[in-house]
């Protein structure tokens, strides 16, 4: 769309994202362990709440990132000497308006593709950003970092970015594959930036998923109401408890609901009727927490490999700028 400054794509229609709802709905709630794949939090409610997450004394994570973003995106613009910036979950875009000053202030800045869930956050986040940045041609995809990397094409000179750690919401198992697809999106001499949570002492690390105010608790139990919204579902989720616990073995964060009582739930939309005992749990989420070395080992094959790692002074999260290369080669 030749001239547009503002171009939303949806790679599926309503309908379809319905169905592909109520399919993952149905899969994941008659397996044993029963889960639901995290996406679905973000409707405009789990957006806010996440929002809100990112403000908590707990979590870490955001204030980190940013910080260390602010760093350093002088040198991994320097680096890259990208014209394009391509951001995977842009949120509310405060992490993308400090690059693309990075790139503006490099004076090669043209354009920026967001990706993102939420198609109403994405239209805001562009918005502002078409606004900020005058004459950045902005593209938006309204979709998911796994199923919709392809409707972001290939352009050459760019910056992809995948912050605030929500790789660690892949199991590990699935993220070579997703690397060596986002790889096949990027020419030679463009750069992947990711935002990893590293592996740190328990009691913070969980602390970060069990507030204080609660707001952790009720950005899990929204998954409930995204289900009664939109397939019809009849949770209560003041009945479930929310649970969320590091796994040492694994280096991941696993959020649960737990049913505090026995209870009966039809999600018309996806042919269920389930019966609850109390205890019963749904997993929600994973989160990864990583190490240099972890992630490294991840790396084997993709087609990607480390240029350069940087950490906040108390390694408490870590950017990995990956660049275009046939083995993992060495990190520097
Ligand atoms: C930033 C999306 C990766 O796993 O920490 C925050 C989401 N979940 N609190 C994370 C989240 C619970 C988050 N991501």
């Amino acid at each position: 769309m030749s001239g547009a400054l503002h171009h939303v794509e949806s790679p599926r229609d309503s309908d379809a994202q319905l169905a592909r709802l109520a399919e993952d709905v149905r899969v994941g709630l008659t397996a044993r362990p029963r889960w639901l794949p995290s996406k679905y939090f973000y409707d405009d409610r789990g957006s806010r709440l996440f929002e809100a997450i990112t403000a908590l004394p707990e979590y870490y994570q955001t204030r980190t990132e940013e910080r260390l973003l602010a760093a350093v995106a002088g040198d991994v613009v320097a680096r890259v000497r990208p014209a394009e910036l391509v951001e995977l979950g842009s949120g509310s875009g405060r992490k993308t308006r400090l690059l693309l000053g990075a790139m503006a202030a490099a004076g090669r800045l043209q354009r920026c593709t967001l990706l993102d869930i939420n198609p109403h956050v994405l239209r805001e986040t562009g918005r502002e950003l078409v606004s900020a940045f005058p004459g950045l041609v902005v593209s938006e995809v309204a979709g998911d970092f796994l199923d919709d990397l392809a409707s972001l094409g290939r352009g050459g000179s760019r910056l992809a970015v995948f912050l605030a750690g929500t790789l660690g919401n892949l199991h590990p198992g699935e993220v070579p594959a997703f690397l060596a697809r986002m790889a096949a999106q990027l020419e030679s001499a463009d750069g992947f930036l990711v935002g990893l949570d590293l592996v740190k002492d328990v009691a913070r690390l969980e602390a970060a998923y069990n507030d204080a105010a609660g707001v952790t608790a009720e950005f899990n139990r929204n998954i409930l109401h995204v289900l009664n919204e939109r397939l019809g579902a009849d949770f209560e989720p003041a009945a479930f408890e929310h649970v969320a616990c590091y796994d040492r073995s694994s280096a991941w964060i696993e959020m649960r609901l737990r049913a505090s009582r026995l209870q009966r739930v039809r999600i018309p939309a996806a042919r269920l009727d389930l019966a609850f005992e109390a205890g019963d749990e749904i997993r929600t989420e994973i989160s990864c927490k990583y190490t240099r070395a972890s992630f490294a080992a991840l790396l084997a094959g993709t087609g990607l490999g480390l240029e350069r790692w940087y950490t906040d002074p108390e390694e408490l999260f870590a950017l990995a700028l990956l660049g275009r290369r046939s083995s993992a080669g060495k990190p520097r």
